[in-house]
C-alpha cells in the first residue's frame, strides 16, 4: 500500500481501535458492570435510572439504516489509480494530467436484485462503483458489469425495479429474475432486448469481482482546458480478463457459499493478489455524433469497440481491504452527478434521471443532508460553502456568515474562476419543444440484441439458450412465457424456436433479423487468459506420493496459481517419503464448485470413503468444464469416474510436462469442448 494515499491518511483520523482501553458509555463515563441491569432487588424490576442499560439497548435499537433500494449487496475496497499518459488533449481533469500523479479510490462493486443478506452468485448484473477522491473533488463513476442498460428514460426505473424486485404479494424469488413479473416488464418494455441479452450471458454470472468489466453505460463528455468537449464511453477493463462460472455451479456456489464474490476479493487482498483493472475510455468527436446507425445518447446501445477502440488510459490497482463495513461500504454514499472539471454530462434521458435520484435516496438512507461529511464520502480537497446545519452535522462552521453575496466575510467563500478550477458546465446549444416522447432514432430495439447474439461462440450461445429456458422454465404465466419468446424471435428465430420448444410454447415461425454484424470485443472466448490466483483443489490421501506432490505444488505457486489441499480430515497428511502436508479443507468444508481446478493425487491406502467423495468432487469439476490434473492413482481414480485425458483434463507422469500442460489448461479458465450440444 501506498504511504501517500490521501484518503488513508485523511480516514487514519476516525479509526478507533478499542482493544485494551476501558469500557465507557457514550458520553465517557467509565462503565463497572456490562452483564447486568439496575434492579430493585436481586429479582426485582429494572431500573429507570440505569442510564448504562438505556444508552446500550437503545443504540442498539437503531443499529440499521434502509438498505439501498437497489445495489443493496455488496462489498468493496480501497485502491489506487494512476493514468498512463497525460490526457491534457481531450480533458482538463486533474487526476487525467500527470503519469506520476495517483489518485485514490474506492470500488464497491454490488448484486442488483436481492436484498442485502442473498447470495452472491445470482444471475444478474453487478454494480461497479468508483469513488476517485481527487484533488478538485470527488468524482464518482457509478457503472456496471453490462454496457448497456433495461431502460431509455429514468421515469421507467421505478417500474423496471418493481417488477424485477421479489414479487410484493410473497416476496419471492430472492436474488433472480426468473418470476413473472420480470419478464412481464420485459415483454411489455421491448427496449430491455439488448440487456436482457447480456443478462442472459456468462456476463451475469461472473466468477469473480476481479474478473468483470465495468462500464459507465451512458456517453459522457470530456471537456479540454480550451472548452472543446468530446463524447466519450468509460470501460474498466479486469488484468485478469472477463470469466464466468457454469449455471449449475453459481446455483450451488449460492448455498455453498453464498460469501463467495466478497471472500474472493477480501482474501485477495490479503494475500497482496492486488486486483487491477485497466481504465478506458471510446471517444468520439462532437461533429461525428450523427455518424453511426443508433443514437450515441442510447443507453441500450454500445459503441462497437472495433468501430471506436477503446483507448486505455489508466491503471486502478486495489490493495487494502475496509477496516469497517457499516462504516464504509455501506455508508458509501455514490452519485454519477459527482463529476469534476473536465468530466461533463450528455443529454442521455436515462443519465439526467439519475442525476436527481442518487442524492434524494441517501437522504432517507444516511438520515440527512450531511452525508458529504462521513469519513468515506469526505473529499481530500477542502470544501468551503454557505450550507448549514441538519442532522448530524460535523462540521463547526466559524462565524456569522452563511450567506452569499456578503460583505461581513469579503464575500468569501468566493466562486472560482475556470482557469482557477471552477466547474463550468459545457455549453451545449439545446432548444427544442416540451414534449414527453421517446425519440425517432431511440426506436431499434432488435438490432444490437442481434449484434452481441452474433458475436457469441457456440458454447456462449449455448448458455444464452439455458439461460432463457430457465428463467421462462420458473414463470407461472404461459401467456408470459409466449410474449417474451415472440420478442426474442426479433433478435434470433433460433434462439426463440429452441427456447419456446424447451418450456413448452408455439414456436415462433417468424422474425430473424438482417444484422449479419459481429463484435468480437464481445464474446469472452476473446478475453485474457491466465492462470494467476486460480484455485487448484489438490486432493491428497494419506500414503501420497510424497516429495512429487510437494514439487508440482511449488511448481504452480511459481505459476501463481494457487493450490489448497483437500482431505478427509484436517490436520497433517503424511506421504510414503515422510513429506507431510497440511490438510487446508475436508470433503465436508471444501467443495467442488470453490474451485478453479482440481489435482487428482490419492495413494494407494486411500480406502473407499475417501474415493467415493474425491470421485464426487472430480466428476462436478468435470461437469463445469473445469481443469482437472492427475498423477499416479489419481489417474486411476479419474478412470474410475470415465474421465480420461484430453479436453483439459491432464495425466502426465512426466512432472514438468504435466505442470506446463495444466497450467495452461488453468488459464484457459473452462473447457467447453467437452459440452454436448
Ligand atoms: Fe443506479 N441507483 N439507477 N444505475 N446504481 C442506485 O443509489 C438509479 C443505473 C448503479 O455501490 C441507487 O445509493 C436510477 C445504471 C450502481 O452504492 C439509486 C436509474 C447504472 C449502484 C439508483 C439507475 C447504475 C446504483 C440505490 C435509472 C450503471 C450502487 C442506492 C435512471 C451505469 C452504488 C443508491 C453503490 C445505485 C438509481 C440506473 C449503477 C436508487 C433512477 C444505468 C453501481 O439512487
Amino acid at each position: 500500500m501506498s504511504d501517500e494515499n490521501r484518503k488513508n491518511e485523511q480516514l487514519e483520523q476516525f479509526r478507533t481501535d478499542d482493544r485494551n482501553k476501558k469500557m465507557t458509555t457514550n458520553q465517557g463515563t467509565k462503565v463497572s458492570e456490562d452483564e447486568f441491569s439496575l434492579k430493585a432487588g436481586e429479582r426485582g424490576p429494572t431500573l429507570m435510572e440505569d442510564f448504562h442499560f438505556r444508552e446500550k439497548m437503545t443504540h442498539f435499537d437503531h443499529e440499521r439504516i434502509p438498505e439501498r433500494i437497489v445495489h443493496a449487496r455488496g462489498f468493496a475496497a480501497h485502491g489506487e489509480f494512476q493514468p498512463y499518459e497525460s490526457m491534457k488533449e481531450i480533458t482538463k481533469a486533474d487526476f487525467l494530467q500527470d503519469p506520476s500523479k495517483k489518485t485514490p479510490v474506492f470500488v464497491r462493486f454490488s448484486t442488483v436484485q436481492g436484498s442485502k443478506g442473498s447470495a452472491e452468485t445470482v444471475r444478474d448484473a453487478r454494480g461497479f462503483a468508483t469513488k476517485f477522491y481527487t484533488d478538485e473533488g470527488n468524482f464518482d463513476l457509478v457503472g456496471n458489469n453490462i454496457p448497456v442498460f433495461f431502460i431509455q428514460d429514468a421515469i421507467k426505473f421505478p417500474d423496471l425495479v418493481h417488477a424485477l424486485k421479489p414479487e410484493p404479494h410473497n416476496e419471492m424469488p430472492q436474488g433472480a429474475t426468473a418470476h413473472d413479473t420480470f419478464w412481464d416488464f420485459i415483454a411489455n418494455n421491448q427496449e430491455s432486448a439488448h440487456m436482457v441479452m447480456w443478462a442472459m450471458s456468462d456476463r451475469a454470472i461472473p466468477r469473480s469481482f476481479r474478473m468483470m468489466e465495468g462500464f459507465g453505460v451512458h456517453t459522457f463528455r470530456f471537456v479540454n482546458d480550451k472548452g472543446e468537449a468530446h463524447f466519450i464511453k468509460w470501460h474498466w477493463k479486469p488484468v485478469l480478463g472477463t470469466h464466468s462460472l457454469v449455471w449449475d455451479e453459481a446455483q450451488k456456489i449460492s448455498g455453498k457459499d453464498p460469501d463467495f464474490h466478497r471472500g474472493d476479493l477480501y482474501n485477495s487482498i490479503e494475500n497482496g493478489d492486488y486486483p487491477e483493472f485497466e481504465l478506458g475510455v471510446q471517444i468520439i468527436k462532437e461533429e461525428d455524433e450523427f455518424k453511426f446507425d443508433f443514437d450515441i445518447l442510447d443507453p441500450t446501445k454500445i459503441w462497437p469497440e472495433e468501430d471506436v477502440p477503446v483507448k486505455k488510459i489508466g491503471k486502478m490497482t486495489l490493495n487494502r481491504n475496509v477496516d469497517n463495513v457499516f462504516a464504509e461500504t455501506e455508508q458509501v454514499a455514490f452519485h454519477p452527478g459527482h463529476v469534476v472539471p473536465g468530466i461533463d454530462f450528455t443529454n442521455d434521458p436515462l443519465l439526467q434521471g439519475r442525476l436527481f435520484s442518487y442524492t434524494d435516496t441517501q437522504l432517507i438512507r444516511l438520515g440527512g443532508p450531511n452525508f458529504h461529511e462521513l469519513p468515506i464520502n469526505r473529499p481530500v480537497c477542502p470544501f468551503h460553502n454557505n450550507q448549514r446545519d441538519g442532522y448530524g452535522r460535523m462540521t463547526i462552521n466559524k462565524g456569522p456568515v452563511a450567506y452569499h453575496k456578503n460583505s461581513m466575510a469579503d464575500n468569501t467563500p468566493e466562486t472560482a474562476a475556470p482557469e482557477e478550477g471552477g466547474f463550468e458546465h459545457y455549453q451545449e446549444k439545446v432548444e427544442g419543444k416540451k414534449v414527453r416522447k421517446r425519440s425517432d432514432s431511440f426506436k431499434d430495439h432488435f438490432s444490437q440484441a442481434t449484434l452481441f447474439w452474433n458475436s457469441m461462440s457456440d458454447p456462449e450461445k449455448e448458455h444464452i439458450k439455458e439461460a432463457f429456458s430457465f428463467e421462462l422454465g420458473k414463470l407461472s404465466s404461459e401467456s408470459v412465457q409466449q410474449q417474451v419468446v415472440d420478442m426474442f424471435a426479433n433478435v434470433s428465430l433460433e434462439l426463440a424456436r429452441e427456447v419456446a420448444q424447451n418450456v413448452g410454447v408455439k414456436v415462433p415461425e417468424e422474425g430473424g433479423s438482417n444484422v449479419t454484424k459481429s463484435s468480437p470485443a464481445l464474446s469472452q472466448e476473446n478475453t485474457n487468459k491466465l492462470p494467476h490466483t486460480r484455485k487448484v483443489g489438490v486432493i491428497v490421501a494419506e500414503g501420497f506420493h510424497g516429495s512429487e506432490v510437494t514439487s508440482v505444488m511449488e511448481a504452480l505457486k511459481k505459476a501463481e496459481v494457487e493450490p489448497e489441499i483437500i482431505s478427509d480430515k484436517l490436520g497433517t497428511v503424511k506421504g510414503t517419503d515422510g513429506e507431510e502436508l497440511e490438510a487446508d479443507h475436508t470433503f465436508l468444508t471444501g467443495e467442488s464448485v470453490l474451485f478453479d481446478a482440481l489435482y487428482a493425487v490419492g495413494s494407494t491406502s486411500a480406502d473407499k470413503k475417501f474415493q467415493q467423495n474425491a470421485l464426487y468432487f472430480l466428476k462436478e469439476a468435470f461437469a463445469h468444464y473445469k481443469p482437472i490434473g492427475a498423477t499416479h492413482e489419481g489417474v486411476d481414480l479419474l478412470k474410475k469416474a470415465g474421465i480420461d485425458d484430453g479436453l483439459g483434463v491432464v495425466f502426465n507422469d512426466d512432472l514438468k510436462s504435466f505442470v506446463k500442460e495444466f497450467v495452461a489448461a488453468i488459464a484457459e479458465h473452462r473447457h467447453w469442448d467437452r459440452e454436448i450440444v
